[in-house]
Parts: C-alpha cells; sequence; structure tokens
C-alpha cells in the first residue's frame, strides 16, 4: 500500500468527469482501493474519490467509523443513484481538496444506490443520514462538481480566493526553501 497525494483545488484535474471501470474489478483497481484508503486514513477523511489522488476513475472508498470504533471500510466501483428522496437535508460539509473550508449543504435526505464492491459484487442499497451526505458528496467528485460549487456565487467566489492565496503561499515556501 501506499500514500498518494491529495490534489488540492484550484486544479483542473479535480473538473475532469471520471470514466467507468470497464470490465471486472481487477488486482489493479483493488491495489488503487487500498492507497485510497490508507491515504483517507492518514488524512484524515471519512470519503475519498480516486480523482482526488489523479485517477478519474469512478471509484470511491469511505470509513463512517466513528473514532476508537472498528474500522468499517466501504468500496464503490460505478456508484449510480438510482433514486433520491424529496426530503433534503443540510450538513456541514469539508472536503480534503478544499482545506479549511466547511459550510452546509442541502442535499436530498435518502438515496437508492447501485454499486460494485471490492469484490466486484453488484450491490443495491438505500443511504441515509450522514451515508448519504458522503455518498452524494463523492459522487459529485466523479462529475468533477466540489461541495463549494453548491454554495452561492459569494461564497464560493470567497471560498475560491482563499484556496489560492493559500496555494501561492505555499508556492513561495516552496521557493525560499530551494
Ligand atoms: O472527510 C470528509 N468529511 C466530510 C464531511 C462532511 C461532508 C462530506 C465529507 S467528505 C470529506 C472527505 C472528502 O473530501 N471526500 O471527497
Ligand atoms: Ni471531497
Amino acid at each position: 500500500m501506499a500514500l498518494r497525494s491529495i490534489l488540492i483545488a484550484p486544479d483542473a484535474r479535480l473538473k475532469e468527469k471520471s470514466k467507468p471501470v470497464e470490465g471486472p474489478v481487477t488486482d489493479e483497481h483493488r491495489r488503487l482501493m487500498d492507497d485510497m484508503l490508507e491515504t483517507m486514513y492518514d488524512a484524515p477523511g471519512i470519503g475519498l474519490a480516486a480523482i482526488q489522488i489523479g485517477e478519474p476513475l469512478r471509484i470511491i472508498v469511505m470509513d463512517l467509523a466513528p473514532d476508537g470504533e472498528p474500522k468499517k471500510p466501504r468500496y464503490f466501483v460505478n456508484p449510480e443513484i438510482l433514486s433520491r428522496s424529496e426530503e433534503m437535508f443540510a450538513y456541514e460539509e469539508g472536503c480534503l481538496s478544499v482545506p479549511e473550508i466547511y459550510d452546509d449543504v442541502e442535499r436530498p435526505a435518502r438515496v437508492r444506490l447501485r454499486y460494485m464492491d471490492y469484490n466486484g459484487k453488484q450491490i443495491e442499497e438505500d443511504c441515509e443520514g450522514l451515508y448519504a451526505v458522503c455518498i452524494q458528496h463523492e459522487m459529485d467528485h466523479l462529475e468533477g462538481v466540489l461541495f463549494i460549487d453548491h454554495l452561492s456565487r459569494l461564497k464560493k467566489e470567497k471560498a475560491l480566493a482563499k484556496l489560492k492565496k493559500a496555494k501561492k503561499l505555499a508556492e513561495e515556501n516552496k521557493e525560499h526553501r530551494l
């Protein structure tokens, strides 16, 4: 397993639409999922889409187990939302690719999901609560969408300005160290 670096917005790759895994889930996909999970735990975060480590594939990992409880890794290959509740739910979101920015996003409270797991088995299930929030956040990444894209234009512009400033500072620090 290997730790990979997480792309930080603004980055054109985070706007790419990820491609479906064609054919069966292979050991190579499982290696990618292992690396994604390790990278997510290290960050730490509760979910990660492959594009966040620069791989434009429709693969997601997640672990919603509270701190101190046994780990419960989940893997999603080619996830699809089959239906959404009319009822909405607002939750304060964050994103490993959008550091230090948090804001409420409203999404359908429940979704019915179809995906393949780590072993390529087809699964259908209903999600709610944090699980529904997280899978919708991750599936947005597969379409090149970030949670700040759901905010008002003003909030989004402020967030982007902050991200650009942080990137510029990081670049300047790097040059100093050379
Ligand atoms: O670690 C994460 N926490 C989080 C909190 C609220 C809503 C969504 C998330 S997902 C995020 C990790 C991440 O950026 N996944 O793409
Ligand atoms: Ni994210």
